[in-house]
């Protein structure tokens, strides 16, 4: 079944970032479970920083799972990426999101590679920075695959990587891995940026796809922009989707109207 989840941050550099919810997972937990989300998805400073039996307290006082983790705090703080040109950077950047997996996998959950993918640096070589992020993917995948979840991997626009931007580019990668334990996470706002047809993107990765950013043009909730949202939840229902919606926008005018106004929109197209 289609679930219903919201971002929370506790990562006070992203203040200005595209998550509803901000800095205390607590009253996060307490406002989505009073909007009837099924889930949060937590970017976490890093994997230490979380107390797994507190975690698994305040899912459960608001009857909420965990819906997956981001792994972009290991970028923002530190710069660690998958293809970094220092062999040292990428092996902590694997463990970063190693680290992550482990603890969201514990959930059932998945973590997510986005930020963390990096990007070719200037003057450097593409096809050697693919090979590095694809071992390191055939390594997080199966470890992933260990705890019962895939790994998450999310095409961004060309503002924040040049690896892949679109999802035909993203899905003809994942083939060339030996894990098949990757799956797309598929951001409606980068879509928006890079898709010619968004619906017709999904339907061609069919099966691939394995969890949604719901944003709309604007990176707001969905239903504060120009999204033609009803072709996309026709595609979505095409290829049998039936992974997590969630909401990765900005707090505008305020987290709580964000939540809102998405689970306005979430009951309205999925339920
Ligand atoms: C970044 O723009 C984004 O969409 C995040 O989900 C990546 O971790
Ligand atoms: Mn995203």
């Amino acid at each position: 079944m289609i679930r219903s989840a919201v971002t929370v941050s506790l990562v006070p550099e992203t203040r200005q970032g595209p998550f509803v919810f901000h800095d205390d997972l607590a009253a996060a937990c307490r406002d989505a479970g009073a909007l009837g989300f099924d889930g949060i998805e937590v970017f976490p400073p890093h994997a230490d920083d979380l107390d797994g039996l507190q975690v698994r307290e305040l899912l459960r006082e608001h009857g909420l799972v965990l819906a997956a983790m981001g792994t972009g705090a290991g970028w923002v703080r530190r710069k660690l990426s998958l293809t970094d040109p220092d062999p040292h950077v990428r092996i902590c950047g694997r463990d970063f999101i190693g680290a992550i997996v482990d603890f969201a996998g514990g959930f059932g959950a998945s973590a997510i590679v986005g930020s963390m993918q990096g990007r070719v640096a200037e003057g450097a070589n593409r096809e050697e920075a693919l090979a590095w992020l694809g071992k390191e993917l055939d390594q997080l995948g199966p470890r992933a695959h260990a705890l019962g979840v895939p790994l998450l991997y999310e095409p961004l626009n060309r503002y924040e990587t040049n690896l892949f931007n679109t999802v035909d580019d993203a899905v003809e990668f994942l083939g060339t891995l030996r894990t098949r334990n990757v799956r797309l996470l598929l951001d409606l706002f980068h879509m928006n940026i890079e898709e010619a047809d968004l619906p017709d993107a999904i339907r061609r990765a069919g099966p691939l796809v394995g969890h949604i950013h719901f944003a709309d043009t604007n990176r707001n909730a969905i239903g504060m922009g120009h999204l033609d949202v009803a072709p996309i939840v026709g595609a979505l229902r095409h290829i049998d989707y039936d992974g997590w919606i969630s909401a990765e926008v900005r707090p505008r005018p305020d987290s709580l109207t964000a939540a809102r106004t998405t689970m306005e929109s979430f009951q309205r197209w999925f339920r």
